[in-house]
This record gives C-alpha cells, structure tokens and sequence, in this order.
C-alpha cells in the first residue's frame, strides 16, 4: 500500500514537475513567459481586459500563462505563486481588492520575478513589491464624472440634486478612488449624496441596490452614480419598473463605456460615461518586454481616458471593441 502511495505522489511531483518545464519549454521559443492572474470576469471590461491581454500576447511573442481567479483574492495568490514554482520572467495581475499581497509579492521578489499592476493597484509600505502600475486614473474618473453632474446641474437651472452611489467592489481601487474623486468635486456645490451602496461591480447587485435605494429614496432621487457598466445596466430596469425615464426623470452617470452601455447613451436613457478602457494589452506586453531587456520602465502608466455624455455627438463613435 505505501509502496503505491509513494508511487502515486512520485507521479503527482513529477506531472508539476514537467508542468513548469513544459510551460518554460513553451516559452523557451518565445521572447518571454508572463504569468498573468486576471481576478475574474464580472464585466465587459473585464472581459475585454482579458481579450486585449490574450490579443497583445500573441502579437508581441510572448508566451502567456493566464489564470481566471473567479473574483477571489486566495485564488489569485495561489496562481503567482504557481507562475514563481514555473519560473516565468513577468508576473503581471489586477488585484481584486488592495490589501493583502505583501507575502506572495515576497516571495516573488525573493524569486527573482519582477511584478506588474494591471488596473488596479495595490496598498503597500513596501514599494519595491511591485515595478510598475498600468490602469486608469480612477480619481480622475470621479472627477470627471462630478464634472458632468455640475455642467448638468447649472442646465437644469436646480439649487440642489440628491444622489445615489452605486459603488464597485469595497476595497478596490477604482471604487475607493472613483468616489474620493466624485466627492471632492461636488463638495460645497448643491450637491448632496443621500446613500452609497456597493454593488460589487456585477449586474444583479446593481439591480438589487437600485430596487433598495427606489424603495427608501424613491421620489427625492435626482441623480444615479454608477462606478460601472454592468450595475447601471442592471439598475435601469428597475428604475423604469418603479415609473421614472432614466435619462430624464433621473441623471443616470456610469463608467466603463462599453459598447451595450454607450448604445443606450445613445438612446438617451445614460446621460454621461466616462471611459475606463480595458485595453492595456500593448502596453503590458511592452513594459514586460523592456523589463526583460533591462530597460528603464515607467512606475505609473495611465492610458488616455475621455467622458462621453449627451452633450456629444456620437452619430460617428467607432465601435468601442468591448
Ligand atoms: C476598472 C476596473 C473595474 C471596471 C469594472 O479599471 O477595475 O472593474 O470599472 C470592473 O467594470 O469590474
């Protein structure tokens, strides 16, 4: 019996074994292997994100190892430190949420790897965990969202607007910052938040919160702020099914712009989206790419962003690509 067990786990030892070679093998033709653990896919950004990755990898020649982490934060740590046993040279992930990554950044660097942020960041004292950070300026988003709401407002000829938040994942970057950004915009402008809820960045939560923020605040809402796509989209529904015109009766402001999102700016019941484009996948293929020939790289990298409302014409928008 102990002689199969040994046999058994021998077997399972050398399968990881060959496991890491294989992925180094794979990679060997290629001009580098980069491990990327993606935190899900809750989102047409997310979904696009993934695509861009996968596109740009094979465009630039690099081998790809990606792992979905199904919007788990111990599922993300578990992948890194398969890419560390598999020896890659990368290591590239958008953490879920900001807390949490000291140890396996460790062990990473310990490794030798050098690791980059996609999206989101990270919290650390340690800032040597991590080479660079590739994402939007989430702050900024906030900004430009308030932005639009006080534009807005003054064409509205109203004192006063009562908000409600739809927030991302609690903890995460672009929910903590998309709202600091809102916040200190409208602040001393007439504005007032009445309620923020998280809804996680998902479909169903945003129609839930939506449903709970009708029930308590019905008539005294002015304004919808969404921190994405998805919750606005699951929101609409229920505003329409409690009697209001999202769009008209309701300022309905989102983040993301994709495609289904900004067909129905398009129709007038969104109001503002601000873009936050998935689209990195060039720019982490090349700062992997420079990291491996031992170029300088830039700590921070944010792509050009802009807010599209219904103050634009967008009879020519080019398809959005997610
Ligand atoms: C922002 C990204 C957010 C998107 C959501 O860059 O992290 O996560 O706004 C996604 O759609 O879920």
């Amino acid at each position: 019996m102990r002689t199969r067990l040994a046999i058994v786990i021998l077997f399972a030892l050398c399968a990881l074994g060959l496991c890491g070679c294989e992925a180094r093998q794979q990679g060997a033709e290629a001009s580098l292997v980069l491990g990327f653990s993606q935190l899900g896919s809750e989102s047409s950004f997310r979904i696009g994100n993934t695509r861009d990755i996968e596109d740009k990898a094979k465009q630039y020649g690099v081998s790809l190892m990606m792992d979905d982490a199904n919007q788990k934060q111990e599922n993300q740590i578990q992948a890194i430190r398969r890419f560390i046993a598999y020896r890659v040279d990368v290591i590239a992930f958008s953490p879920i949420v900001e807390e949490g990554w000291d140890n396996v950044l460790t062990e990473a660097r310990q490794a030798g790897i050098p690791v980059i942020l996609v999206d989101r960041t990270i919290q650390t004292e340690d800032h040597d965990l991590y080479v660079s950070q590739i994402g939007a300026d989430f702050y900024q988003e906030g900004v430009m969202a308030a932005e639009y709401l006080l534009k807005k407002k003054a064409d509205m000829g109203q004192d006063t607007l009562n908000i409600v938040e739809i927030t991302g994942t609690e903890n995460s970057t672009p929910m903590k910052r998309r709202h600091e950004g809102f916040m200190d915009t409208i602040a001393g402008q007439g504005l007032r938040v009445l309620e923020s809820v998280s809804g996680d960045f998902l479909r169903s939560r945003g129609a839930e919160c939506m449903r709970y923020l009708l029930g308590k605040y019905g008539d005294e809402i002015d304004v919808v702020f969404s921190h994405n796509d998805e919750m606005t989209v699951g929101a609409l529904p229920e505003i329409e099914q409690a009697g209001y015109r999202p769009g008209q009766d309701m300022v309905i402001i989102s983040i993301d712009g994709g495609q289904e999102a900004i067909d129905i700016l398009k129709e007038g019941r969104i109001n503002c989206i601000v873009e936050c484009t998935p689209m990195l996948g060039s720019i982490l293929m090349e700062t992997a790419l420079a990291l491996k020939d031992g170029k300088a790289i830039d700590r921070e990298i944010h792509p050009a962003e802009r807010a599209f409302s219904d103050y634009d014409d967008l009879s020519n928008l080019p398809p959005r690509g997610y």
